[in-house]
């Protein structure tokens, strides 16, 4: 490595042993090469940059010039801001505008997956297609729209018009809102939660949290459910839908997941980011005959295209895609020295990846009008001339391959899972196609066999050791006979440590391993991007609708967890997790201060108006032990948890009842 180029050498600073910091073997092995290598990582970054307390717990503001003003956590209500703010408005709103950058990530997604749904539709785009059109049927209908004897294109263009609403709207109620079970609207209802659209609610929410505006907790908690909203039941299931639509619905898919998908003798190519539009396109330029030759030419076997992140998620389900890792590995990957070009658009991209990518050789490549980072190179991706960028991408990740100067060490790690259980897999994989529904399902939570369901999703973060949490928590709750469903990062963590496959039933307890190895599934369903816990939220509201477990989201024996969570898009999550009804338990820390009147309204009053609520433990047995106390506790309030106590006979009981 260039001397000029170890711009990114650790100095002398604190280090700590490699195993402390992940679970994940490749990213471990790739750690102590950055160490040789004299390279740094978002971990080196994080040992060395203590968390500044008062920002932690969330009790100072800089919302206006009179401030910063920082009050203190331990005697939250000694102090007040210069304006007069207290700890519970200051807090409040500092987690609302979390809500709001949150909200406006995945919905701005949407939107762009919209833009794009509508030039495909009116023919202005040739490179996509509907590929599911029995999708766009069924999403169509949910809202309202006829569908009988009519054309594709004008399902299509109604649907558009109507789902645009999602975001531009400024009075009524969101177009998904018809799919919310009616009791749990009925409550948004009351509470005034319901979202009118994405663009005015997050703009209310900024609007709300300015100095000398909203100055009560409660008050500006309303708005963050009502933004969160908007993008759970809005902007983000706006995203799910439409991807699926234009890109296909996921089914189970086997997939490699792991480092060891890289290929040394490959030019080798990583999407990480969120847009599936990009990572489609590269889908085709990899497989362009010509540029496979000019591959060739360089002395390549072919080009190997894998993703990471949630770009990975989302295609891994719906081409089968290799997937390389999570969010703490994306630098680490860098450091096998076998990455050509990593290509990325938006979300979760650490701007540290450009010094790690020039340490190595490798392209970082912004491709989004939304995320330029310095020091990488940009070639803009257009939708409507798409492979004009992604060939590009392949043409430069050639380039590097017949200039690879950089040590090359893979770690010959991967691991096999079934991944794509979207919410009508789920539906047809209980029900079969004679009995295609939720009432299996629902069976099964009733006769106890399955105790309840679980989400446990989010990413990952240097403050906890990578995946631990993750991995240690659902197989804790999985041996309690709660099925879990997995989006993110998460769902990557788990693949990894081999839970995704339906041999990880035995992993079970014996109800949930009954219904398993019957149907022939892991007891850990991988649905998607964290864009599609949307999903979660359909499935649950199938649920309800089904019968038998309530007539609210907030009835059902389900739990949701982000164990280690990092990003404003969690707290977003979260949020509307608990405004649908969901108890909702968050890991690493959480931005709140203790015996303060806005943590009692969102971790304890929420739960009382009829919505989820928040709370918040860092080790994985005690989140499981909570989660699961709340599922019995749902169970007994549906009068289901008799049926788990029954006592499964054994042959002598059976020559009991023979003999009577
Ligand atoms: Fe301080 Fe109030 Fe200004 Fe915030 S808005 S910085 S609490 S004076
Ligand atoms: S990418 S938001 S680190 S799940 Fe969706 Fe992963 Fe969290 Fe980003």
């Amino acid at each position: 490595m260039a001397e000029e180029k170890k711009n990114a050498v650790i100095k002398k600073k604190k280090e700590v042993n490699i195993r402390d910091l992940t679970t994940c073997d490749a990213t471990a092995q790739m750690l102590e090469k950055a160490r040789r290598d004299g390279v740094e990582t978002a971990w080196d970054r994080a040992v060395n940059m203590k968390p500044c307390p008062i920002g932690a717990d969330s009790a100072c503001c800089k919302h206006c010039s009179m401030g910063p003003c920082r009050l203190n956590a331990k005697d939250p209500y000694a102090k007040v801001g210069v304006c007069g703010a207290t700890i519970d408005t200051i807090m409040a709103r500092n987690f609302g505008r979390m809500v709001a950058a949150g909200a406006a990530a995945h919905t701005d997604h949407g939107m762009s997956m919209l833009d794009l749904f509508r030039e495909v539709v009116n023919g202005n785009i040739q490179d996509y297609k509907i590929k599911d059109p029995i999708k766009l049927e069924e999403v169509a209908q949910s809202i309202g729209i006829e569908i009988e004897g009519r054309a594709i294109k004008d399902i299509a263009n109604d649907l558009y018009e109507e789902l645009e609403r999602t975001y531009t709207q400024v009075e009524g109620e969101i177009p998904f809102a018809q799919r919310v079970p009616q009791k749990t609207l009925e409550t948004w209802r009351k509470l005034g939660i319901v979202p009118r659209g994405a663009m005015r609610e997050i703009m209310e929410m900024i609007h709300r949290t300015h100095m000398g505006v909203d100055q009560h907790y409660a008050n500006i908690t309303k708005q963050c459910s009502r933004t969160a909203l908007a993008d759970g039941w809005g902007g983000s299931m706006v995203a799910t839908e439409i991807s699926d639509i234009l890109f296909g619905t996921p089914s189970p898919i086997s997939i490699e997941v792991n480092m060891g998908v890289l290929k040394e003798d490959h030019v080798n190519i990583i999407i990480h980011g969120h847009e599936p539009n990009l990572f489609e396109s590269m889908i085709e330029s990899v497989n362009e005959s010509t540029l496979v030759e000019e591959s060739k030419k360089a002395g390549a076997m072919g080009i190997n295209l894998v993703g990471m992140c949630c770009s990975g998620a989302e295609v891994l389900v719906r081409h089968g895609i290799p997937h390389a890792g999570n969010f703490m590995s994306t630098e680490a990957i860098l450091v096998t020295g076998a990455v050509d070009a990593m290509c990325v658009d938006v979300q979760c991209i650490k701007q540290g990846l450009a010094k790690v990518a020039d340490c190595y050789g490798t392209y970082l490549i912004t491709t989004n009008p939304r995320c330029h980072i310095e020091g990488a190179t940009h070639i803009e991706f257009h939708e409507h001339e798409p492979k004009e960028c992604t060939d590009e991408v392949v043409i430069k990740a050639i380039t590097r391959f017949k200039n690879r100067t950089a040590k090359i060490e893979i770690p010959q790690i991967k691991n096999i899972g079934v991944h794509g259980f979207s919410h009508e897999y789920i539906r047809y994989m209980l029900g079969g196609s004679f009995r295609t529904s939720y009432r299996p399902l629902n069976d099964n939570i009733i006769n106890g066999r399955i105790r309840g369901v679980a989400g446990v999703v989010g990413c990952t973060n240097p403050r906890v050791k990578q995946d631990y949490v993750h991995v240690e928590l659902v197989k804790e709750l999985i041996k309690n006979d709660v099925l879990v469903l997995q989006t993110g990062c998460s769902q990557i963590a788990l693949a990894k440590a081999g839970l995704t496959s339906p041999e990880a039933a035995v992993l079970a307890g014996p109800g949930l391993r009954e219904v398993c190895e019957t149907v022939g599934m892991p007891p850990v369903l991988g649905i998607g991007s964290c864009v599609d816990n949307s999903r979660i939220l359909i499935a649950a509201s199938e649920m309800v609708r089904e019968g038998g477990l309530g007539d609210s989201i907030a009835d059902l024996p389900v739990a949701g967890a982000a164990p280690e969570w990092m990003s404003e898009k969690a707290i977003c999550i979260g949020q509307y997790f608990v405004a649908s009804g969901v108890y909702t338990i968050f890991g690493v820390h959480f931005p709140i201060v203790d015996n303060t009147k806005f943590k009692k309204h969102i971790f304890e009053e929420l739960g009382d108006m009829g919505l989820g609520k928040w709370d918040f433990a860092k080790d994985p047995l005690e989140i499981a032990r909570l989660m699961i106390a709340h599922i019995d506790n749902r169970r007994k309030a549906l009068g289901i948890d008799k049926a788990r106590e029954r006592v499964l006979m054994d042959m002598s009981d059976r020559r009991d009842i023979d003999a009577a």
